[in-house]
């Protein structure tokens, strides 16, 4: 069985998502352009992404499923049936299950500010799960959230796969970290445990490669931010005079997604007016790489302690058990 949430976005009076509005117009005005990477995720962002997580290139998927695959008989020992499962982000119908099977949770709670998608997967989880019940809360999980009353008296686990964590600068990440600690109960003196994926430092091609993939699906995903700034906020961007870039910045330790002008453009968004010069680039992602150490040191930074470290064959991608 599922609940249901309610409607978090806000939107003016001809239907548009104000905090959209304000983050591109803010970012295209910034010296050098940025925008947030959360909005790729609209509906066509969101099927380019499933998408991009099946191209040849693109390992990090592969890998922690690997790992999650591997290690439940290990998950199981050190975490323990009858925990309350909560993943910051509606489920992956691969990645979850492989969780869920091992560890013999009480219920399952995935948080996401996205209704749709938390409401679709909380539902194919209850099908396959039927005596498991599940609470989806449409929330914002970059701030603390309120699980529901039911979930209470459970000692909690909480699950971030993907290497999520990374799209988010290191002030970010340990902001967020602390705001799990925050939901998960740390503070009124339980204790959590958190499941994390982080991917890792390695070979500069392997990395590039991987965010430029030679199908182009990276690319779609990257410029189609264009087409939904066109399409929401009344945008007049030349989709043509924009392609996508894949940059590996070694002294962030992050991979960064650009869309570069390749010619001079003038363009308006919601009626305001820019230009970019030939070359010019649009910083539209972050994808933090990280070290043992650099992963331990961002999660002790957010009051985790990590407790165990796996790792896929091909040491690509890390899965980490941390307590509060
Ligand atoms: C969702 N996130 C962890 C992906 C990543 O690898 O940073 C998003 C992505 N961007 C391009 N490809 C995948």
């Amino acid at each position: 069985a599922t609940d249901k949430g309610i409607a978090l976005v806000d939107r003016d009076e001809d239907g548009v998502d104000r905090a959209f509005r304000e983050d591109v117009l803010a970012g295209l005005h910034h010296d050098p352009k940025a925008i947030p990477a959360r909005w790729f995720y609209d509906a066509e962002g969101s099927r380019l992404f499933e998408k991009i997580t099946q191209v040849e290139e693109y390992y990090p998927t592969r890998s922690e499923t690997e790992i999650l695959g591997a290690r439940g008989a290990e998950f199981a020992e050190l975490i323990g049936p009858g925990r309350a499962v909560v993943e910051f982000g509606s489920g992956s119908s691969v990645k979850t299950p492989l969780l869920l099977e091992a560890i013999d949770p009480a219920a399952y709670v995935p948080l996401d500010i996205s209704g749709d998608f938390l409401r679709e997967s909380a539902a194919a989880l209850g099908a396959k799960f039927p005596g498991l019940p599940v609470h989806p809360v449409e929330a914002d999980f970059m701030r603390r959230v309120t699980l529901p009353g039911e979930v209470d008296k459970l000692g909690k686990l909480g699950f971030f796969p993907g290497s999520t964590i990374g799209n988010m600068v290191p002030r970010t990440a340990v902001d967020l970290l602390r705001s799990m600690r925050a939901t998960l109960g740390a503070d009124e003196g339980a204790s959590p445990l958190l499941l994390i994926g982080m991917d890792l430092i390695k070979d500069r091609a392997v990395l590039e490669a991987a965010y430029d993939d030679a199908a182009g699906v990276t690319a779609a995903f990257n410029l189609n931010l264009v087409t939904r700034i066109n399409r929401e906020l009344g945008g007049t961007m030349p989709a043509d005079a924009f392609a996508h870039e894949a940059r590996w910045n070694d002294d962030l330790a992050r991979i960064e997604m650009h869309l570069v002008a390749t010619r001079a453009v003038a363009f308006e968004v919601s009626g305001q007016r820019f230009a970019m010069e030939e070359g010019e680039t649009i910083h539209t992602e972050n994808s933090h790489k990280f070290t043992p150490r650099t992963a331990s040191l961002l999660l002790l930074a957010g009051g985790w302690t990590p407790l165990e470290r796996w790792t896929d064959e091909q040491d690509r991608f890390s899965v980490i058990l941390a307590r509060a």
